[in-house]
């Protein structure tokens, strides 16, 4: 799991509203909008309940410790889609326990490689890397107005991919599956069979014939680069969760709307919306 840097995120609080508007503008929905389509709720109905649900984001030092704005940066994001949030004033144990003093709903923290939320009235966790692979996903079929049928690539099987392609197989896509590690695929494919639809997944072992043969893709690795710009055909649509993000600047310019990329928005509101139960 790739470890954020304040310099991946300081500018996200102050450009939510613009960010927002992109993605209503790429998928026909806000933030919160994709959020609830990822889990199936109805954003109608979960609007009426945000306002009540408490967050707090605990500050955690363990490891390589606290990330500038990251506490910060999560809190915004919440309180922008309406969720009563903030940071705690302590953090690590005493951050915890302030959340259970104050009666918070939820508490948000994370580690080097574990990022969760918890609910603390009804003990469910919201995972991030899990919440991230379906949103992108969910993202995905709103940018495809549908992927039912569609033949969809997920680059990366790691548990961010695994997520996505669970989330694909159940909007009824045809998941082929790549990994750098082909027995890392293999065994993605292996687990996805109980899915329903599940059986027909496939492994794809050259990148390069696979997109050829993939009009839509997440791109679910940490890496950089990892798209050659020539592959990039003129209708090719990408979800990409992965961070650094796998697409050049000019192939980033290629796919202009046809590509979504963020490094924190579309998860964490997904992470809440996983919370809020249904
Ligand atoms: O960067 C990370 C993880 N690799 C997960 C990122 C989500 N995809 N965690 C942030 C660590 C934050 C730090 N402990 C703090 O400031 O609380």
């Amino acid at each position: 799991m790739t470890r954020l840097q304040t310099n991946d995120i300081c500018h996200i609080s102050k450009g939510l509203g613009i960010y927002n508007q992109e993605l209503l503008m790429k998928t026909g929905r806000t933030l919160l909008g994709v959020a609830c389509h990822a889990y199936g709720r109805e954003e109608i109905k979960i609007r009426q309940q945000l306002e009540a649900f408490s967050i707090h984001v605990v500050p955690v030092t363990a490891g390589e410790g606290i990330i500038t704005e990251f506490s910060e940066t999560v809190s915004a994001i919440l309180g922008f889609l309406g969720f009563n949030s903030r940071v705690s004033a302590a953090s690590d144990t005493s951050g915890i326990a302030q959340a259970f003093v104050s009666n918070a709903d939820a508490i948000m923290m994370s580690d080097d490689n574990t990022f969760v939320g918890l609910n603390l009235n009804n003990r469910s966790v919201a995972d991030n890397s899990e919440a991230t692979g379906r949103v992108f996903a969910a993202a995905l079929d709103l940018m495809a107005k549908g992927l039912k049928d569609k033949a969809v690539l997920v680059q990366g099987c790691g548990p961010v991919g695994e997520s996505a392609a669970r989330t694909l197989l159940s909007f009824g896509a045809r998941v082929a599956l790549y990994d750098i590690d082909a027995q890392v695929a293999l065994c993605l494919k292996n687990k996805l069979a109980a899915c329903p639809g599940g059986h027909k997944t496939v492994v794809e072992t050259h990148l390069n014939s696979a997109l050829a043969s993939n009009g839509y893709l997440v791109e679910a690795t940490p890496s950089a680069d990892t798209i050659k710009d020539g592959l990039i055909s003129d209708h090719l649509l990408v979800a990409a969760p992965g961070v650094p993000l796998g697409v050049s600047e000019k192939g980033c310019q290629v796919l202009g709307n046809r590509l979504l990329h963020d490094k924190l928005e579309l998860g964490v509101a997904a992470m809440a919306i996983c919370l809020m139960g249904g």
